[in-house]
């Protein structure tokens, strides 16, 4: 089974595997960089796939620092909005989830504010800034449903693995959370 869904409230959460450039989610997340530059990983793709001037918009921007978000229109992406959020540098340190909560909420928050109904994030730094999968994604979905139980909105927020390792890992803690809150 390549997706499962839950519901939330009024909200849906799902978790499928796919790129996440692809997505036609009112917006895609985008694990970022500090400066907001193109880079490798996830970001690279986006910025590919957007067109160069999303890294045009992203200079005006004035960079980000870890656990914020900032918004950008989606240039030749199939999604309106790119949202760019820094997740931290994994360093083994209680800080870490706490920066990495505030990726998800930031993220999320901006959304809602710009009255967007769907969003889509990859695994937020799992890939080069090295924070272990399982703990990211216990962090992670937690994040996310403690918003959408918090504020009822947006309507959808899908997360996107681009592995099967990272599928199954974001599966099985998604049912083991939804399990232990019955
Ligand atoms: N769709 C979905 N997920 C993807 C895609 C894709 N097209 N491509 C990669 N991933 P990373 P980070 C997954 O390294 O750890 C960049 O250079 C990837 O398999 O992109 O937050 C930035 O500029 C992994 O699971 O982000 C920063 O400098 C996840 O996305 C730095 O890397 C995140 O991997 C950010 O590092």
């Amino acid at each position: 089974m390549e997706k499962v869904e839950f519901k939330i409230g009024g909200c849906l959460l799902e978790i499928i595997r796919g790129d996440i450039t692809k997505q036609d989610t009112d917006a895609i997340v985008n694990a970022a960089n500090k400066q907001l530059a193109p880079g490798g990983g996830v970001a690279g793709a986006i910025h590919r796939a957007a067109g160069p001037e999303l890294w045009e918009e992203c200079k005006q921007l004035g960079g980000c620092e870890t656990g914020e978000a900032k918004i950008t229109s989606g240039y030749n992406l199939a999604a309106r909005y790119v949202i760019h959020t820094v997740g931290p540098v994994y360093n083994n340190t209680p800080q870490n989830a706490v920066d990495l909560e505030n990726c998800y909420l930031n993220s999320l928050d901006l959304a809602v504010r710009h009255g967007l109904k769907s969003v889509s994030f990859p695994a937020i730094s799992t890939g080069i800034f090295g924070y272990p999968l399982e703990e990211a994604a216990g962090v992670s979905l937690r994040s996310v449903i403690k918003f959408l139980k918090e504020r009822n909105k947006p309507e959808l927020v899908r997360f996107v693995l681009f592995g099967e390792k990272d599928l199954n890992v974001f599966k099985k803690t998604l049912q083991e959370i939804m399990k232990s809150s019955q």
